[in-house]
C-alpha cells in the first residue's frame, strides 16, 4: 500500500490532522492500536481554546460542537472560604468552550468514516522505518499478518506511550521531565454542576477542581497521593473529601450521586526535542505532556496539528520545505509557554509533601495577587484562553 501521510495514533491529534489534510486533498492512512470504542471510553479534556474550536470548524466537523458546547467567559479560584472569578471576557475579550474530548473524538471518527479514509484499528507492532531517508515506510501487524505502507511522511500522534518518539535515536533526542508528587482522582457523575464556571480550589487538604460536561454531567477532581488506588475511594469518600476542599457556600450546594467513571491520573511535565526527525513529525502527547491544571494538553496538541498541517500543505501545494524545516522550532516555542503555565498553576494550587511554612506563605501571596491585581489576572486569562498560534 502507498499513501502520502501515515498517521500513527487515532486520538484527537491524529484524527484532526487527517481531517484537515483531507480538506486539502492530501491522503492519509491512520493506524490505531486500540478499538474505536476503547478510544471513545477515555474521559479526558473538557476545555477547548478558540484556536482548537476554529480548527474543528476549518475541518468541517464543528456542527455538533457548535450546537452543544458551552461558552465560558471566565473561571473561579478558591482558597479556603474565599473565592474570586477571573473574567476572561471582561479582561481580554476572549473565552473558552466546554466540550468533552470524548465528544470531539467521536465527531472526528464519524467525519473520517464519512470521507472513507483508511483507518486500521487494533494494529500491533507498528515500526517506522527510514524516517531519516527519502523513502520512509511503516510496517504493522493486523489480523495476524504483517503489512507495509510506503509514504512521504509519518505523523507520530500516538501519545506518550507510543512508538514514534522512541523511533528518534537517543543521540538526537533530548527529554525534559518533571514528575509531580501527587495525582488527580477524577469522577464523572450525572449530577448538575455545582457552579456555572469551573472552580479551581486550593485548600489545606489539597487541590480540587469542579468541572462539567453539560447541565447534568459533572466532572470533579481531588488531588490524591501518587500511589493511591481507585479502589480506596468509595463515592461517599470522594464527595466528603471534595466538600472539605471547597468554600462552605459551594460545598452546601454540591449535588452528589453515583459516579459513572472514576480514575486516577498522574501529574507530569514532559517535553522531547526535536519534534521532527527527517520525515517523521511528533505531534501532541507523543512529544509533550502537561499536568492538567491549566487545561492545556489537548489544546497544545491542537497547536502542533496547526503547524504540521500548514507545513504539509505548503509542501504539497507549493513544493516549499520551509514549514517542514521549521515545524519543530515553531511548535516547541508554543509548547514551552503552555508547559510554563501548566507548571505554574500546578505549583500555585496544590499542596506539596515537602512544602515549608515559608512556601505556603509564598503560595498564598501569589494567589492573593491573582485575586486583587488586574495585571496578574490578564496574564492568567491570556494563558488560559490560549496564546496565539
Ligand atoms: P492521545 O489522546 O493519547 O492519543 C494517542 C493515540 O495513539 C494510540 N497509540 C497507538 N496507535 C498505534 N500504534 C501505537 N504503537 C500506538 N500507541 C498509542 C493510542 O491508543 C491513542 O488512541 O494523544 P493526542 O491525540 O496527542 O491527544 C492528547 C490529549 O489526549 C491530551 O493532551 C489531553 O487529554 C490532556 N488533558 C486535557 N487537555 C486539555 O487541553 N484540556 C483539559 O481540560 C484536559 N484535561 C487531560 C485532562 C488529560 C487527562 N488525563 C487522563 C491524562 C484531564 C485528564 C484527567
Ligand atoms: C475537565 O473538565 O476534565 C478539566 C477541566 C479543566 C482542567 C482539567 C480538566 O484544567
Amino acid at each position: 500500500m502507498r499513501t502520502q501521510v501515515v498517521i500513527v495514533g487515532g486520538g484527537p491529534s491524529g484524527l484532526l490532522l487527517g481531517q484537515l489534510l483531507h480538506k486539502q486533498g492530501i491522503e492519509t492512512v491512520l493506524l490505531e492500536r486500540k478499538t474505536r470504542e476503547y478510544v471513545l471510553a477515555r474521559i479526558r479534556a473538557g476545555i477547548l481554546e478558540t484556536g482548537l474550536v476554529n480548527m474543528m470548524r476549518e475541518a468541517g466537523v464543528a456542527e455538533r460542537m457548535d450546537r452543544e458546547c458551552f461558552v465560558h467567559h471566565g473561571t473561579c479560584i478558591s482558597y479556603e472560604n474565599e473565592m474570586f472569578a477571573i473574567d476572561f471576557h471582561k479582561l481580554i475579550g476572549q473565552n473558552v468552550v466546554v466540550y468533552g474530548q470524548t465528544e470531539l473524538t467521536h465527531d472526528l471518527y464519524d467525519a473520517r468514516e464519512a470521507i472513507d479514509a483508511t483507518t486500521v484499528f487494533e494494529v500491533e507492532n507498528v515500526q517506522i522505518i527510514d524516517a531519516d531517508r527519502d523513502a520512509p515506510y511503516v510496517t504493522y501487524v493486523s489480523g495476524g499478518a504483517e503489512h507495509r505502507i510506503d509514504c512521504d511522511f509519518i505523523a507520530g500522534c500516538d501519545g506518550f506511550h507510543g512508538v514514534s518518539r522512541k523511533t528518534i535515536p537517543e543521540t538526537v533526542r533530548k527529554e525534559y521531565e518533571k514528575i509531580f508528587p501527587f495525582g488527580w482522582l477524577g469522577i464523572l457523575s450525572e449530577t448538575p454542576p455545582v457552579h456555572d464556571e469551573l472552580i479551581y480550589a486550593n485548600s489545606t487538604r489539597g487541590f480540587a477542581l469542579c468541572s462539567m460536561r453539560n447541565e447534568n454531567l459533572s466532572r470533579y477532581y481531588v488531588q490524591c497521593d501518587q500511589t493511591d488506588k481507585v479502589e480506596n475511594w468509595s463515592d461517599d469518600a470522594f464527595w466528603d473529601e471534595l466538600k472539605r476542599r471547597l468554600p462552605e457556600a459551594i460545598a452546601e450546594k454540591l449535588v452528589t450521586g453515583p459516579s459513572i467513571e472514576k480514575s486516577i491520573a498522574p501529574l507530569r511535565s514532559f517535553v522531547t526535542e526535536p519534534m521532527r526527525w527527517g520525515r517523521l513529525f511528533l505531534c501532541g502527547d507523543a512529544a509533550h505532556i502537561v499536568p492538567p491544571t491549566g487545561a492545556k494538553g489537548l489544546n497544545t496538541a491542537a497547536s502542533d496539528v496547526h503547524y504540521l498541517h500548514e507545513a504539509l500543505v505548503r509542501f504539497y501545494r507549493d513544493k516549499d520545505m520551509g514549514g517542514i524545516e521549521h515545524y519543530s522550532e515553531k511548535a516547541l516555542a508554543r509548547v514551552w509557554k503552555a508547559e510554563r503555565f501548566s507548571w505554574s498553576t500546578t505549583n500555585l494550587l496544590h499542596r506539596f509533601p515537602d512544602q515549608s511554612d515559608f512556601d505556603l506563605k509564598m503560595q498564598r501571596a501569589e494567589i492573593e495577587s491573582l485575586h486583587y491585581n488586574e495585571i496578574a489576572q490578564r496574564w492568567f486569562a491570556q494563558n488560559y484562553v490560549g496564546l496565539p498560534y
